[in-house]
Protein backbone atom coordinates (compact mmCIF):
# COMPACT_ATOMS: atom_id res chain seq x y z
CA UNK A 1 0.00 0.00 0.00
CA UNK A 2 0.47 3.55 -0.43
CA UNK A 3 3.18 3.00 -3.15
CA UNK A 4 4.53 6.39 -4.46
CA UNK A 5 6.58 6.41 -7.85
CA UNK A 6 7.61 9.64 -7.90
CA UNK A 7 7.73 12.61 -5.76
CA UNK A 8 7.90 13.13 -2.06
CA UNK A 9 6.84 11.72 1.48
CA UNK A 10 6.35 13.93 4.10
CA UNK A 11 5.67 12.96 7.72
CA UNK A 12 4.26 15.60 10.25
CA UNK A 13 3.97 14.97 13.89
CA UNK A 14 2.70 16.44 16.84
CA UNK A 15 2.45 15.67 20.54
CA UNK A 16 -0.69 15.46 21.90
CA UNK A 17 -1.89 17.22 24.15
CA UNK A 18 1.86 18.31 25.12
CA UNK A 19 2.72 20.20 28.22
CA UNK A 20 -0.70 18.54 30.07
CA UNK A 21 0.86 14.74 28.78
CA UNK A 22 4.29 15.28 30.39
CA UNK A 23 2.33 16.57 33.83
CA UNK A 24 0.39 13.46 33.59
CA UNK A 25 3.03 11.12 32.71
CA UNK A 26 5.55 12.82 35.67
CA UNK A 27 2.06 12.90 38.18
CA UNK A 28 0.10 9.70 37.96
CA UNK A 29 -2.38 10.97 40.12
CA UNK A 30 -3.15 13.18 37.09
CA UNK A 31 -3.92 10.37 34.80
CA UNK A 32 -7.06 10.28 33.68
CA UNK A 33 -8.31 13.73 35.13
CA UNK A 34 -8.66 17.02 33.73
CA UNK A 35 -5.44 19.11 33.89
CA UNK A 36 -5.09 22.58 32.86
CA UNK A 37 -1.65 24.09 32.21
CA UNK A 38 -1.13 27.80 32.73
CA UNK A 39 -2.13 30.67 34.80
CA UNK A 40 -3.56 29.84 37.84
CA UNK A 41 -7.31 30.33 38.75
CA UNK A 42 -8.04 33.66 40.39
CA UNK A 43 -5.19 35.64 38.35
CA UNK A 44 -6.06 37.26 34.87
CA UNK A 45 -4.05 34.33 32.54
CA UNK A 46 -4.50 32.05 30.20
CA UNK A 47 -4.52 28.28 29.35
CA UNK A 48 -1.81 26.92 27.61
CA UNK A 49 -2.99 23.40 27.09
CA UNK A 50 -5.35 20.98 28.73
CA UNK A 51 -5.53 17.30 28.93
CA UNK A 52 -8.28 15.71 26.64
CA UNK A 53 -10.04 15.52 29.80
CA UNK A 54 -10.26 18.53 30.25
CA UNK A 55 -11.45 19.48 26.47
CA UNK A 56 -14.29 17.36 27.35
CA UNK A 57 -15.52 20.64 29.40
CA UNK A 58 -14.83 22.98 26.25
CA UNK A 59 -11.62 24.05 27.65
CA UNK A 60 -8.98 25.23 25.08
CA UNK A 61 -5.84 26.91 24.83
CA UNK A 62 -5.57 30.63 25.35
CA UNK A 63 -9.38 30.69 27.24
CA UNK A 64 -8.75 33.32 30.01
CA UNK A 65 -8.07 30.88 33.10
CA UNK A 66 -11.44 32.56 34.70
CA UNK A 67 -13.59 30.68 31.78
CA UNK A 68 -11.47 27.76 32.24
CA UNK A 69 -12.39 27.79 36.24
CA UNK A 70 -15.71 28.03 35.24
CA UNK A 71 -16.23 25.15 32.55
CA UNK A 72 -14.01 22.89 34.86
CA UNK A 73 -13.26 24.01 38.63
CA UNK A 74 -13.06 20.20 39.28
CA UNK A 75 -9.26 20.23 37.22
CA UNK A 76 -6.21 20.23 38.57
CA UNK A 77 -4.26 23.41 37.65
CA UNK A 78 -0.63 23.55 37.14
CA UNK A 79 1.97 26.37 36.32
CA UNK A 80 3.95 24.99 32.99
CA UNK A 81 7.59 23.51 33.82
CA UNK A 82 9.35 24.78 30.86
CA UNK A 83 12.14 23.26 31.59
CA UNK A 84 11.11 19.57 31.48
CA UNK A 85 8.90 20.39 27.98
CA UNK A 86 12.00 21.87 26.46
CA UNK A 87 14.01 18.44 27.49
CA UNK A 88 11.08 16.29 26.33
CA UNK A 89 11.30 18.15 23.13
CA UNK A 90 14.75 17.70 22.62
CA UNK A 91 14.49 14.23 23.11
CA UNK A 92 11.79 13.83 20.16
CA UNK A 93 13.42 16.18 17.76
CA UNK A 94 16.80 13.86 18.78
CA UNK A 95 15.34 10.75 18.17
CA UNK A 96 13.46 12.27 14.61
CA UNK A 97 16.76 13.02 13.29
CA UNK A 98 17.81 9.63 14.18
CA UNK A 99 15.33 8.71 11.63
CA UNK A 100 15.88 11.35 8.90
CA UNK A 101 18.46 13.82 8.29
CA UNK A 102 15.75 16.02 7.24
CA UNK A 103 14.07 17.16 9.81
CA UNK A 104 12.36 20.95 10.83
CA UNK A 105 11.00 21.58 14.09
CA UNK A 106 8.21 24.17 14.03
CA UNK A 107 7.29 24.21 17.42
CA UNK A 108 8.18 22.76 20.83
CA UNK A 109 6.01 20.02 20.04
CA UNK A 110 6.03 19.88 16.18
CA UNK A 111 8.34 19.25 13.02
CA UNK A 112 8.12 18.18 9.67
CA UNK A 113 10.01 15.37 8.49
CA UNK A 114 11.24 14.80 5.23
CA UNK A 115 10.86 10.39 5.30
CA UNK A 116 10.98 10.07 0.89
CA UNK A 117 13.11 7.23 -0.01
CA UNK A 118 13.49 5.84 3.22
CA UNK A 119 10.97 2.75 2.44
CA UNK A 120 14.83 1.08 1.54
CA UNK A 121 15.61 1.39 4.84
CA UNK A 122 12.91 0.91 6.88
CA UNK A 123 9.47 -0.15 5.15
CA UNK A 124 6.47 1.30 4.07
CA UNK A 125 5.98 4.66 5.16
CA UNK A 126 2.97 3.20 7.07
CA UNK A 127 5.77 1.57 9.06
CA UNK A 128 8.20 4.31 9.67
CA UNK A 129 5.50 6.46 11.17
CA UNK A 130 4.11 3.84 13.45
CA UNK A 131 8.01 3.03 14.22
CA UNK A 132 8.27 6.77 14.81
CA UNK A 133 5.37 6.73 17.53
CA UNK A 134 6.42 3.55 18.90
CA UNK A 135 10.21 4.86 19.48
CA UNK A 136 8.88 8.09 20.79
CA UNK A 137 6.54 6.10 23.06
CA UNK A 138 8.90 4.10 24.26
CA UNK A 139 11.07 7.28 24.85
CA UNK A 140 9.35 9.48 26.44
CA UNK A 141 6.27 7.28 27.19
CA UNK A 142 3.97 10.20 25.62
CA UNK A 143 1.88 10.06 23.06
CA UNK A 144 1.95 12.42 19.27
CA UNK A 145 -0.29 12.43 16.17
CA UNK A 146 1.49 11.67 12.79
CA UNK A 147 0.21 12.45 9.47
CA UNK A 148 2.19 11.53 6.32
CA UNK A 149 1.49 13.11 2.63
CA UNK A 150 2.70 14.14 -0.75
CA UNK A 151 3.55 17.78 0.92
CA UNK A 152 3.27 19.66 4.14
CA UNK A 153 -0.32 20.44 3.78
CA UNK A 154 -1.72 17.23 3.53
CA UNK A 155 0.78 16.05 6.39
CA UNK A 156 -0.45 18.63 8.60
CA UNK A 157 -3.72 18.18 8.11
CA UNK A 158 -3.39 14.57 8.65
CA UNK A 159 -1.81 14.36 11.37
CA UNK A 160 -4.39 16.77 12.88
CA UNK A 161 -7.36 14.06 11.46
CA UNK A 162 -6.59 11.60 13.66
CA UNK A 163 -5.49 13.20 16.84
CA UNK A 164 -5.28 12.03 19.73
CA UNK A 165 -2.50 9.31 19.16
CA UNK A 166 -3.21 9.45 15.39
CA UNK A 167 -1.78 8.03 12.38
CA UNK A 168 -3.25 9.05 9.18
CA UNK A 169 -1.23 8.37 5.79
CA UNK A 170 -2.79 10.31 2.99
CA UNK A 171 -1.33 8.73 -0.70
CA UNK A 172 -1.30 11.45 -3.87
CA UNK A 173 -4.29 9.43 -5.15
CA UNK A 174 -6.26 10.10 -2.17
CA UNK A 175 -5.62 13.73 -1.55
CA UNK A 176 -8.72 15.17 -2.99
CA UNK A 177 -11.26 12.57 -1.45
CA UNK A 178 -9.23 13.24 1.37
CA UNK A 179 -9.49 17.27 1.61
CA UNK A 180 -12.73 17.59 -0.04
CA UNK A 181 -14.98 16.65 3.06
CA UNK A 182 -13.12 18.65 5.35
CA UNK A 183 -14.62 22.01 6.68
CA UNK A 184 -12.48 25.16 5.02
CA UNK A 185 -11.61 26.19 8.29
CA UNK A 186 -9.31 22.99 8.68
CA UNK A 187 -7.06 24.93 6.14
CA UNK A 188 -3.93 26.97 7.00
CA UNK A 189 -4.19 30.59 7.63
CA UNK A 190 -8.26 30.67 7.32
CA UNK A 191 -9.13 32.33 10.49
CA UNK A 192 -12.57 33.02 12.27
CA UNK A 193 -13.14 36.12 10.01
CA UNK A 194 -12.10 34.12 6.89
CA UNK A 195 -14.32 31.74 7.68
CA UNK A 196 -17.46 33.44 7.80
CA UNK A 197 -16.32 35.82 4.55
CA UNK A 198 -15.99 32.33 3.28
CA UNK A 199 -19.64 30.75 4.76
CA UNK A 200 -21.31 34.21 3.69
CA UNK A 201 -20.16 32.67 0.11
CA UNK A 202 -22.01 29.32 0.36
CA UNK A 203 -18.78 27.41 1.02
CA UNK A 204 -18.31 25.32 3.78
CA UNK A 205 -15.99 22.22 2.63
CA UNK A 206 -13.22 22.06 0.80
CA UNK A 207 -15.28 20.60 -1.99
CA UNK A 208 -17.23 23.64 -1.94
CA UNK A 209 -14.39 25.97 -1.90
CA UNK A 210 -12.69 23.64 -4.88
CA UNK A 211 -16.37 24.63 -7.37
CA UNK A 212 -16.22 28.22 -6.41
CA UNK A 213 -14.24 30.08 -9.59
CA UNK A 214 -11.40 31.87 -9.08
CA UNK A 215 -12.70 35.52 -9.64
CA UNK A 216 -15.18 35.34 -7.41
CA UNK A 217 -12.14 34.19 -4.35
CA UNK A 218 -10.22 37.42 -6.33
CA UNK A 219 -12.81 39.54 -5.39
CA UNK A 220 -13.17 38.36 -2.02
CA UNK A 221 -10.09 37.91 -0.78
CA UNK A 222 -7.32 39.19 -3.44
CA UNK A 223 -4.80 37.36 -5.62
CA UNK A 224 -2.99 36.08 -2.92
CA UNK A 225 -4.95 35.04 -0.79
CA UNK A 226 -7.25 33.53 -3.47
CA UNK A 227 -4.08 31.79 -4.79
CA UNK A 228 -3.78 30.41 -1.04
CA UNK A 229 -7.13 29.22 -1.06
CA UNK A 230 -7.50 27.77 -4.72
CA UNK A 231 -4.23 25.98 -3.83
CA UNK A 232 -4.85 24.29 -0.88
CA UNK A 233 -8.69 23.42 -2.07
CA UNK A 234 -6.56 21.19 -4.69
CA UNK A 235 -3.82 19.96 -2.14
CA UNK A 236 -1.26 22.09 -3.65
CA UNK A 237 1.63 22.96 -1.26
CA UNK A 238 5.48 23.26 -0.99
CA UNK A 239 6.77 19.80 -0.22
CA UNK A 240 10.69 21.19 1.57
CA UNK A 241 11.53 20.95 4.46
CA UNK A 242 14.28 22.43 5.93
CA UNK A 243 16.24 23.80 8.77
CA UNK A 244 15.84 27.37 9.24
CA UNK A 245 19.29 27.92 7.74
CA UNK A 246 22.17 30.53 8.84
CA UNK A 247 21.97 31.92 5.38
CA UNK A 248 18.90 32.80 5.53
CA UNK A 249 19.02 34.35 8.61
CA UNK A 250 18.65 38.44 8.35
CA UNK A 251 20.35 40.44 10.82
CA UNK A 252 21.70 44.05 11.29
CA UNK A 253 23.76 45.35 14.11
CA UNK A 254 25.16 48.90 15.47
CA UNK A 255 27.90 49.73 16.93
CA UNK A 256 27.72 52.63 19.44
CA UNK A 257 30.71 55.40 19.31
CA UNK A 258 31.02 54.94 23.05
CA UNK A 259 29.19 52.68 25.26
CA UNK A 260 25.71 53.46 25.75
CA UNK A 261 23.51 53.26 29.04
CA UNK A 262 20.29 55.54 27.80
CA UNK A 263 17.47 53.30 27.70
CA UNK A 264 15.84 55.19 26.02
CA UNK A 265 18.42 55.62 23.12
CA UNK A 266 18.91 51.59 22.76
CA UNK A 267 15.02 51.46 22.44
CA UNK A 268 15.57 53.86 19.38
CA UNK A 269 18.26 51.88 18.02
CA UNK A 270 16.48 48.32 18.40
CA UNK A 271 13.67 50.28 16.26
CA UNK A 272 15.98 51.22 13.78
CA UNK A 273 17.07 47.91 13.37
CA UNK A 274 14.33 46.11 13.33
CA UNK A 275 12.54 48.07 10.67
CA UNK A 276 15.52 47.53 8.62
CA UNK A 277 15.52 43.38 8.97
CA UNK A 278 11.81 43.95 8.28
CA UNK A 279 12.24 45.45 5.10
CA UNK A 280 15.01 43.19 3.81
CA UNK A 281 12.51 40.37 5.33
CA UNK A 282 9.27 41.82 3.33
CA UNK A 283 11.89 42.62 0.48
CA UNK A 284 12.85 38.86 -0.22
CA UNK A 285 9.19 37.71 0.66
CA UNK A 286 10.06 35.79 3.34
CA UNK A 287 8.94 35.80 7.21
CA UNK A 288 10.35 35.29 10.06
CA UNK A 289 10.49 31.97 12.43
CA UNK A 290 13.16 32.76 15.18
CA UNK A 291 13.68 36.28 16.16
CA UNK A 292 17.06 36.71 17.85
CA UNK A 293 19.36 39.96 19.52
CA UNK A 294 22.80 40.01 19.92
CA UNK A 295 24.18 43.03 23.00
CA UNK A 296 27.64 43.25 23.53
CA UNK A 297 28.95 44.98 26.57
CA UNK A 298 31.74 47.70 27.26
CA UNK A 299 34.09 44.87 28.51
CA UNK A 300 33.40 42.95 24.69
CA UNK A 301 31.62 39.99 26.60
CA UNK A 302 28.49 39.48 23.94
CA UNK A 303 24.99 37.11 24.48
CA UNK A 304 22.52 36.67 21.77
CA UNK A 305 19.19 35.37 22.79
CA UNK A 306 16.90 33.78 20.63
CA UNK A 307 13.01 33.23 20.69
CA UNK A 308 11.00 30.36 18.17
CA UNK A 309 7.83 32.20 17.00
CA UNK A 310 4.09 30.92 16.95
CA UNK A 311 3.27 33.37 14.34
CA UNK A 312 6.01 34.46 11.78
CA UNK A 313 6.76 38.18 11.36
CA UNK A 314 7.80 40.67 8.99
CA UNK A 315 6.63 44.10 10.04
CA UNK A 316 8.74 46.34 11.63
CA UNK A 317 6.60 47.24 14.51
CA UNK A 318 6.00 42.88 15.69
CA UNK A 319 10.19 42.51 15.43
CA UNK A 320 10.49 45.21 17.46
CA UNK A 321 7.56 44.49 20.25
CA UNK A 322 9.70 40.77 20.14
CA UNK A 323 13.20 42.07 19.68
CA UNK A 324 12.64 44.46 22.88
CA UNK A 325 10.85 42.14 25.20
CA UNK A 326 13.31 39.47 24.66
CA UNK A 327 16.07 42.34 25.68
CA UNK A 328 14.28 43.64 28.77
CA UNK A 329 13.92 39.81 29.83
CA UNK A 330 17.57 39.07 29.38
CA UNK A 331 18.16 41.43 32.14
CA UNK A 332 20.54 43.35 30.05
CA UNK A 333 18.58 46.78 30.71
CA UNK A 334 20.98 48.67 32.91
CA UNK A 335 24.35 47.80 32.02
CA UNK A 336 26.28 49.94 29.55
CA UNK A 337 26.39 48.52 26.00
CA UNK A 338 28.77 48.86 23.09
CA UNK A 339 26.59 47.17 19.87
CA UNK A 340 23.09 45.73 19.64
CA UNK A 341 22.07 43.35 17.13
CA UNK A 342 18.59 42.15 15.81
CA UNK A 343 17.80 39.19 13.76
CA UNK A 344 15.51 36.94 11.78
CA UNK A 345 15.88 33.62 11.13
CA UNK A 346 13.48 32.76 8.01
CA UNK A 347 12.40 30.29 5.55
CA UNK A 348 10.45 31.08 1.97
CA UNK A 349 7.08 31.89 3.21
CA UNK A 350 5.24 28.86 2.33
CA UNK A 351 1.67 30.33 2.27
CA UNK A 352 0.77 34.37 2.72
CA UNK A 353 0.64 35.43 5.86
CA UNK A 354 -2.91 35.02 6.07
CA UNK A 355 -4.10 34.23 9.44
CA UNK A 356 -3.11 37.79 10.51
CA UNK A 357 -3.98 38.92 7.16
CA UNK A 358 -7.72 37.99 7.27
CA UNK A 359 -8.20 38.97 10.87
CA UNK A 360 -8.59 42.13 10.70
CA UNK A 361 -8.57 42.17 6.88
CA UNK A 362 -8.76 46.10 6.82
CA UNK A 363 -5.73 47.16 8.79
CA UNK A 364 -3.63 44.18 7.67
CA UNK A 365 -4.29 45.75 3.85
CA UNK A 366 -3.56 48.66 5.43
CA UNK A 367 -0.42 47.78 6.76
CA UNK A 368 0.76 46.32 4.02
CA UNK A 369 0.39 49.39 1.92
CA UNK A 370 1.46 51.46 4.40
CA UNK A 371 4.99 48.93 4.76
CA UNK A 372 5.43 48.63 1.03
CA UNK A 373 5.09 52.78 0.65
CA UNK A 374 7.93 53.07 3.34
CA UNK A 375 9.93 50.28 1.93
CA UNK A 376 10.31 52.40 -1.52
CA UNK A 377 11.04 55.84 0.05
CA UNK A 378 13.71 53.87 2.33
CA UNK A 379 15.35 52.34 -0.52
CA UNK A 380 15.63 55.83 -2.66
CA UNK A 381 16.59 57.90 0.34
CA UNK A 382 18.11 55.84 2.54
CA UNK A 383 17.73 53.38 5.65
CA UNK A 384 16.08 55.45 8.36
CA UNK A 385 14.57 58.16 6.26
CA UNK A 386 11.06 57.02 7.71
CA UNK A 387 10.12 54.45 10.78
CA UNK A 388 6.64 54.32 11.64
CA UNK A 389 5.61 55.45 14.86
CA UNK A 390 5.69 52.29 16.87
CA UNK A 391 4.62 51.80 20.05
CA UNK A 392 6.30 53.72 22.60
CA UNK A 393 7.30 51.49 25.62
P1 LIG B 1 -0.29 22.42 20.40
O1 LIG B 1 0.39 21.31 19.67
O2 LIG B 1 -1.06 23.41 19.59
O3 LIG B 1 -1.32 21.82 21.46
P2 LIG B 1 -1.18 20.54 22.37
O4 LIG B 1 0.03 19.74 22.05
O5 LIG B 1 -1.31 20.94 23.78
O6 LIG B 1 -2.49 19.73 21.99
P3 LIG B 1 -2.78 18.91 20.64
O7 LIG B 1 -3.02 17.50 21.07
O8 LIG B 1 -4.02 19.54 20.10
O9 LIG B 1 -1.60 19.06 19.75
O10 LIG B 1 0.76 23.23 21.25
C1 LIG B 1 1.87 22.61 21.87
C2 LIG B 1 2.15 23.23 23.22
O11 LIG B 1 2.35 24.63 23.06
C3 LIG B 1 0.99 23.08 24.20
O12 LIG B 1 1.05 21.87 24.91
C4 LIG B 1 1.16 24.28 25.07
C5 LIG B 1 1.80 25.34 24.19
N1 LIG B 1 0.78 26.32 23.77
C6 LIG B 1 0.65 27.50 24.48
O13 LIG B 1 1.40 27.74 25.44
N2 LIG B 1 -0.31 28.40 24.10
C7 LIG B 1 -1.16 28.17 23.05
O14 LIG B 1 -2.05 28.99 22.74
C8 LIG B 1 -1.03 26.93 22.32
C9 LIG B 1 -1.94 26.62 21.16
C10 LIG B 1 -0.04 26.05 22.72
MG1 LIG C 1 0.54 19.27 20.12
Amino acid sequence: MSEQRSGKWIMHLDMDAFFASVEQRDHPEYRGRPVIVGALPGSRGVVATCSYEARQFGVRSAMPISEAHRRCPQAIYVRPGMGRYADVSKQVMTLLSDISPVVEPVSIDEAYIDITGLEKLFGTVEKIAAMTKQRIFEQTQLNCSIGVGPNRLIAKLASEFDKPNGLKIVSPEQVQAFLDPLPVADLRGVGRQTVKSINRLGIFTVHDLRRCSQELLQQQFGERGAQHLYNQARGIASDLVGQVSERKSISKEHTFGQDVSDQQLIRDWFRRLSSEVGRSTRKKELAGHVISIKVRFSNFETHTRQQRLRTPLDTDSTIFQHALALFEKSGFANRAVRLIGVGLSVWEAEEPLMGDLFESEVESQRDKKLYSALDEISDKFGDGTVTLGLPKR
